[in-house]
């Protein structure tokens, strides 16, 4: 009996978006700038080799503003804060960092628009989420979070002629459409949002692994199984073909047997994920005779954000 082919499909993009390379760079630089211990509100990306990683440079991670001591650096991460967040913030006399990605302040802006509009805001995302949390907070009195297509029918809104709705920027763009059509069968004059809120690396990513998807037998996605846009490529990997599909924050958690009988991997990561771990997944499939790696593109990216003002004429040396 001939051995199967055993290959690779490289998903790309995948990894770093521009908003999470401006956030880790923020408190990269904000070490070498300040020193430590810079404290960093939340995990600054969901990221578990991220967070590790600057902790052992001096970062000290904080669940809550009130643990900032007096006076201290905080950086804000890249999910976005409410508006209360920096109210306590001023009121502990502490020095910020704002890392939220121009992105999500984005979608903060359109809620404090639309509210200022007097429109019922429907805000497609998961509650408990970060960035959810954040813009929900910039108008509490005019949103309500929408989880998914179950939620749909306990909305209420004040007047069907002024609702529109926003999401989180790092959903299932199918799943959220598919919410958006049952929000407009209930609400037929729903405003959209005036640009897209999920984002375009969510959506690039998305795209190439339905690309690939199809022809694989095993979709490994390399990211943290906190961060939104990581675990939703698995499930898009799944929807779009994919016999098997799992999250992985490293090669080490690779269970062995999920290669048995397969011949075609499809390998990507979440926009929050360095490089090096992409390539350590890479390294081990190597190593278990899946050698032979071709890169499938669906979009090329080059946007970049500059840091924030408080950083920006100070450059680090990246390795
Ligand atoms: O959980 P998320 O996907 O929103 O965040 P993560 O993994 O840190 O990704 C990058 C930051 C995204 C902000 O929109
Ligand atoms: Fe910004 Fe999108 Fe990256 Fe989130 S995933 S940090 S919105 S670019």
């Amino acid at each position: 009996m001939t051995e199967p082919t055993r290959r690779v499909l490289l998903a790309r993009p995948r990894g770093y978006c521009a908003g999470v390379d401006r956030a880790v760079v923020t408190v990269e630089k904000a070490l070498e700038t300040y020193g430590a211990p810079v404290y960093v509100r939340k995990q600054i990306v969901h990221n578990k080799h991220v967070v590790a990683t600057l902790e052992k440079r001096g970062a000290v991670f904080v669940e809550e503003t009130a643990e900032v001591p007096e006076g201290a650096l905080v950086v804000f991460s890249a999910h976005g804060v409410s508006p209360a967040v920096h109210t306590e913030a001023a009121e502990r006399n502490l020095q910020v960092i704002d890392a939220t990605c121009p992105l999500v302040t984005k979608v903060h802006k359109e809620a404090n628009r639309y509210a200022g509009d007097d429109y019922d805001i429907l805000l497609i995302g998961h509650t408990g989420h970060e960035e959810v949390e954040g813009t929900y907070g910039e108008e509490p009195d005019s949103i309500q979070v929408v989880n998914s297509a179950a939620d749909v029918d306990a909305v209420q809104v004040r007047d069907p002629e002024k609702v529109v709705w926003l999401s989180q920027t790092t959903l299932s763009v199918d799943e959220t459409l598919e919410t958006v059509d049952l929000l407009r069968q209930r609400f037929p004059l729903l405003t959209s949002p005036p640009s897209d809120d999920i984002c375009y690396a969510t959506q690039n990513r998305q795209e190439v692994v339905k690309q690939i998807a199809g022809d694989c037998d095993l979709v490994l996605v390399v990211g943290s199984r906190n961060s939104s846009n990581s675990v939703r490529l698995v499930e898009v990997a799944l929807d779009a073909g994919a016999s098997a599909a799992h999250l992985v924050d490293y090669a080490s958690e690779i269970d062995p047997t999920w290669l048995n009988g397969v011949g075609t991997v499809g390998v990507t990561s979440g926009a929050s994920v360095p490089e090096d771990l992409v390539d350590g997944v890479l390294e081990w499939l190597a190593g278990n005779g899946f050698g032979d790696v071709e890169e499938i593109t669906a979009a090329t990216e080059t946007l970049t954000f500059s840091l924030p003002k408080e950083l920006r004429s100070k450059p680090v040396p990246r390795g």
